[in-house]
């Protein structure tokens, strides 16, 4: 009588998939992957050799298994290894792979329309070389993610390769959310790692690594009219044209916390990150370091008209533009603010070795730069344009140069700004080394003049919205000493 009441709704099978068995459909009493993809999809035993789905249903795969995909098995978005997930769930990989086999013809190896959970599970070798006639027929050969849902946690995604966007991951109006994972060696036209357009995407401690935007924008990571959120994260050794490691653009808004990005090439311009038109990008308690940019902004660049540019508590070190802004470059109208970060140790060949700005309003506040170098003008900082004169870019409790000079061109140091005496090498460390937290630092080092030289307003006229902590995060407090020092790092105590 009881048991009559029970919901049907949310009533989960779990299908063991057979060890030993092929991913195809073959009558032969075991359960494969793809008997259970049906079967889940449908709530019915379709395929005699695995149980019934009911509702959200896990499949289970044996234990370091290799599920090796020879065959095209649909054409509904675009040639695709697995049935189309459908519904909801959960691959339980235990160690297990998802492989397209080197010998098999060109396919993505899953799409996804309804809600997929991956678990402890490498998904490689998914490959489309050929253009099929539209975009989503196209990208993501490890995964096409089309108004569905996916979830991954502790999972690897290698050596995919598409002709279009999304080498690993296409997330086309869907949600995406990437814990404790790694995204490598993967290869599209667009997003090496990932492009997303019209989607949502979390990513949480992950790595993205040696991922390649063969054509246009964001080697590891590429976001269009997207929301994107990364936290303690790596983007690093990743190559595209347009933003080396990541890159945004048209409304979308993007959050990076806590994450390095490192050693990524752009081709064109932004060799760790670029924020293109329309975006607005906040980035905090990061490091962009040892980027490469062939043209503008070796770290980060911000561009074109109305996008917004938010960089607080990070450190910009080490990268290189054989351009101009070897740390940052800016242009067009959008308002680019850099506070109490470090801005340090960087080239560029033509103007601004540490922050170029084209014509841009650009707010530098309680940050460091020194240590910078170019080969042409304003070592430090260089800004052309009408808009240098029109807007305070300094003066806001900054500390600007070394030796003596402030190393600018095109923009002046204030009245609040310091110029110190002291060589870089006394202002901080020249190592980037982990001091504590996250994400490497430039430790300030005794008696630097950036020391307790920062904005001494910070507590009384702001409190309450500020951070506790400088770039390290808990337990290393923003306010240290007899006042707040320049820069992303604090002495503490
Ligand atoms: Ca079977
Ligand atoms: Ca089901
Ligand atoms: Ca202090």
């Amino acid at each position: 009588m009881f048991s009559v009441l029970l919901p049907q709704t949310g009533w989960t099978t779990e299908m063991p998939i057979s060890p030993g068995t092929p991913p195809a459909i073959a009558e032969d009493g075991l359960c494969s992957l793809m008997e259970a993809i049906i079967n889940a999809n449908n709530d019915a035993a379709i395929q005699a050799d695995c149980p019934a789905g009911q509702g959200a249903d896990t499949l289970v795969l044996p234990p370091a298994s290799t599920q090796e995909l020879t065959a095209v098995h649909n054409r509904t978005y675009g040639v695709t290894g697995l049935p189309i997930i459908a519904s909801d769930i959960t691959i339980q990989g235990n160690g297990s792979s998802i492989v397209r086999s080197s010998s098999a013809p060109s396919f993505r190896l899953m799409a996804v329309t309804g809600t997929l959970t991956l678990r402890n599970i490498t998904l490689q070798g998914g490959r489309q070389p050929d253009w099929e006639g539209d975009g989503i027929r196209n990208g993501g050969c490890a995964i096409l993610i089309y108004q569905g849902s996916v979830d991954i946690e502790n999972s690897t995604l290698a050596d995919n390769y598409c002709f279009y966007r999304g080498g690993a991951i296409y997330n086309v109006y869907g949600h995406l959310k990437l814990a404790d994972s790694a995204v490598t060696g993967n290869t599209g036209s667009t997003g090496g790692g990932l492009a997303q357009y019209h989607g949502q995407a979390e990513i949480l401690r992950t790595t993205f690594s040696g991922n390649t935007a063969a054509k246009n924008d964001g080697g590891g990571i590429y976001s269009g009219a997207s929301i994107l959120t990364i936290s303690d994260s790596t983007v690093r050794e990743n190559t595209a044209f347009y933003g080396g490691g990541i890159r945004q653009e048209w409304d979308s808004q993007g959050t990076l916390r806590n994450c390095v990005i490192s050693n990524n090439l752009a081709k064109t311009s932004g060799g760790g990150v670029e924020n293109g038109a329309f975006a607005t990008m906040t980035i905090s308690g990061s490091t962009i370091s040892g980027n490469v940019s062939n043209g503008l902004g070796g770290g980060l660049t911000g561009t074109t008209s109305h996008s917004g540019l938010v960089v607080v508590s990070t450190t910009i070190s080490g990268n290189t533009s054989r351009s101009s802004g070897g740390g940052v470059s800016v242009w067009g109208e959008g308002l680019t603010t850099l506070t109490r970060s470090t801005v340090a140790f960087n080239h560029a060949n033509t103007r601004g070795g540490g922050v170029y700005v084209s014509n841009s309003p650009t707010v530098l506040s309680n940050t460091v730069v020194t240590g910078n170098t170019t080969g042409g003008s304003g070592p430090e900082m260089s800004c052309t344009g009408n808009l240098c004169a029109r807007y305070a870019l300094v003066n806001h409790y900054n500390l600007l140069g070394h030796s003596g000079s402030a190393g600018l061109a095109g923009v002046t140091a204030g009245n609040r700004d310091i110029v110190p005496t002291q060589a870089p090498a006394q202002i901080l460390d020249a190592s980037l080394a982990n001091n504590g937290g996250p994400t490497p630092t430039h430790a300030l080092l005794p008696g630097s003049a950036a020391v307790d030289a920062g904005d001494p307003d910070y507590q009384k006229v702001i409190y309450g919205r500020n951070e506790i902590y400088d770039q390290r995060g808990e337990g290393f407090l923003r306010m240290g000493g007899t006042n707040m020092d320049i820069g992303a790092f604090e002495v503490q105590p």
